[in-house]
């Protein structure tokens, strides 16, 4: 598969930050980024994304909604798509990266394979979904749910601070509200979802990486929680006859706090709010209300952490003689990841970065709409300081560089063409690179490559063992020098000396007699025949090879001549088969 190489990702990254700049500029105030769900940035922010995804050679529409969507064909017509995506409205003094990072690095990697001619068995479609953040009507993933078709009723006569409802902002837009419904595909339409996104957290940071795939975007609970006591004299009270509403309450935060430290690292609980009633200096607290937000990529380990922080609230009012009460206002279900669509990811990370952290999502996110439909796979980029929905939000430019690569790979992974079919469509120089390592002999490989398109890889097989009926000497010799003596097992990278090694993988490094004699077998073999031993190793033992080339010693050079090229080329077979239909 090919890959973008680091200076292609350093340039492409470099024009993310520019475009990241760009669209930072387009807002509803000039000292600070506002772009909210159908105001005239939105349209405006929709155009310029056009216009890029048009430049990276995908065809582009804004649906019934304000999403702006834009498709690249695979190699064949009407194909489902893998999605990619994120969102292009911000909060109210936003940072520049949250969401616009998703829409334009999908973007980078479809310009790359377009700019290479490369489509792959899957069309890719990119969406900058019109409102995740709910900013303007205080309803969120607008965008996403468009494309989910679970707009619920009551939406459209949700009014901004303005008092314009949803409908008439449409209407404003150029949209038709009716017609909402037209934004929602079919579930055939897309295999999946990949959206990769800033993380707005510490961890990566902190483990050092640029990269982590998402494992669960957290479910969370929201509750009014109360502790009632008894207000009273702060002089006349003595401290063992009261009944302090915030005593108990403070009890319980150090409890909410050392009980969640104590568990799982993905659980967190928040207590946001505390109001003390009657609130004077000179007064005893005799209500406390208070907020408890707890979350967690597991809804049944959030569940469970939920109940022991409830019971430890009974417990300590109890002991304190107060009255503890909840009343829970909101509960969303943790979105896990595809596991499939995580391990691509992962492979992509581990190739690009050397290791792969996985993390859960404290945020919301797209994806949590979308995996209501289809699957979702999310890749994060470390932020500075875990910084976000503020203006200091900031990625770093080699970040960027390193997450187009595994972004680039992972969607090559997931819509891209089989190799068979890259080989019938890629320029004559990258398929003469494909076949290159399996035989280092140049008029085989350009024959081979003449002779496209082929059908099948069994029409491509057959095609390649009668092309090398035509081997000779010379032939030979030149596809020797790609390989190594028995029992001298490659060190290089190449492509070459890592098949190599594998195929002689039965040669035990530990048993210094074999090595031995193949070393005294091969040197005899090259003083008899001048060029090297060669065997395919493939499902033969050391003792098996050495035993053959004693034999063929004592071949003529006509013979030998034969067998070697016969060794060639089963190796060659052995090789192609590995690239077209492994
Ligand atoms: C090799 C090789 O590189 N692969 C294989 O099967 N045999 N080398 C050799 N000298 O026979």
């Amino acid at each position: 598969m090919m890959q973008m190489t680091s200076e292609e990702a350093r340039a492409a990254a470099e024009r993310v930050m520019a475009r990241s700049d760009a669209l930072a500029a387009i807002s509803e105030t000039p000292d600070a980024l506002t772009r909210v769900y159908l105001s005239p940035q939105h349209l405006q922010a929709n155009a310029q994304v056009a216009q890029w995804m048009e430049a990276a050679g995908m065809l582009t529409w804004q649906d019934a909604v304000g999403n702006i969507c834009g498709r690249y064909e695979a190699a064949t017509a009407d194909q489902p798509a893998l999605l990619l995506g994120s969102h292009l409205d911000t909060v109210r003094n936003a940072g520049r990266y949250d969401g616009m990072l998703g829409v334009l690095t999908a973007i980078e990697v479809v310009a790359w394979l377009s700019q290479r001619g490369l489509r792959g068995d899957r069309a890719i479609e990119i969406v900058g979904f019109g409102d995740e953040e709910g900013t303007r009507f205080g309803i969120t993933l607008l965008g996403s749910r468009g494309l989910t078709g679970s707009w619920p009723e009551g939406w459209l006569e949700t009014r901004d601070a303005d008092g314009i409802s949803v409908a008439q902002a449409m209407v404003s837009a150029g949209l038709d509200p009716a017609r909402i419904a037209s934004a929602a595909r079919p579930p055939e339409d897309f295999c999946g979802y990949l959206e990769l996104h800033i993380e707005q957290g510490p961890v990566l940071e902190e483990q050092d990486a640029a990269l982590g795939v998402v494992t669960a975007i957290n479910g969370a609970r929201r509750l009014n929680c109360r502790f009632d006591g008894e207000a009273g004299h702060a002089g006349t009270v003595p401290m063992t006859l009261r009944r302090d509403a915030l005593a108990g309450a403070a009890e319980w935060m150090m409890a909410v706090e050392a009980t969640t430290r104590a568990r799982d690292p993905a659980l967190v609980a928040t207590i946001g709010t505390l109001a003390c009633q009657p609130g004077a200096v000179n007064v005893i607290p005799g209500a406390v209300a208070l907020t408890l937000d707890i979350r967690s990529p597991s809804d049944a380990s959030r569940d469970a952490l939920l109940a022991d922080l409830l019971r430890a609230g009974e417990e300590i009012a109890a002991r304190r003689g107060l009255r503890f009460s909840h009343a829970a206002f909101y509960d969303s279900a943790a979105t896990p990841c595809d596991p499939q669509l995580q391990q691509t990811l992962v492979g992509a990370c581990r190739a690009v970065q050397g290791g792969a952290p996985l993390l859960p999502s404290g945020a919301g996110h797209d994806a949590m709409a979308i995996a209501a439909r289809w699957p979702v796979g999310m890749l994060f980029v470390r932020c500075a300081g875990g910084i976000s929905h503020h203006p200091a939000e900031s990625v770093a430019v080699e970040d960027v560089a390193q997450a187009l690569r595994a972004y680039t790979l992972s969607v090559q992974q997931l819509a891209g063409a089989s190799a068979l079919r890259q080989f019938n469509t890629a320029s004559p120089a990258q398929a003469q690179a494909m076949i290159a390592p399996c035989a280092a002999i140049v008029a085989w490989q350009q024959a081979l490559v003449a002779g496209r398109p082929y059908a099948s890889e069994a029409e491509l097989l057959a095609q390649a063992r009668e092309l090398s009926e035509a081997w000779d000497a010379d032939a030979l010799a030149q596809a020797l020098q790609a390989h190594p003596r028995i029992g001298d097992k490659a060190r290089g990278d190449s492509v070459e000396s890592a098949l190599s090694r594998r195929e002689q993988s039965a040669v035990n490094p530990g048993d210094a007699a074999l090595a031995r004699a193949l070393a005294e077998g091969n040197a005899r073999y090259e003083a008899r025949f001048g060029r090297v031993f060669l065997i395919r190793a493939s499902g033969r033992s050391g003792e098996e090879m050495l035993a053959t080339l004693h034999r063929r010693l004592e071949n003529d050079e006509r013979q030998e001549v034969q067998e070697a090229i016969g060794q060639l080329r089963e190796i060659t077979m052995l090789r192609l088969q590995g690239v077209f239909t492994s």
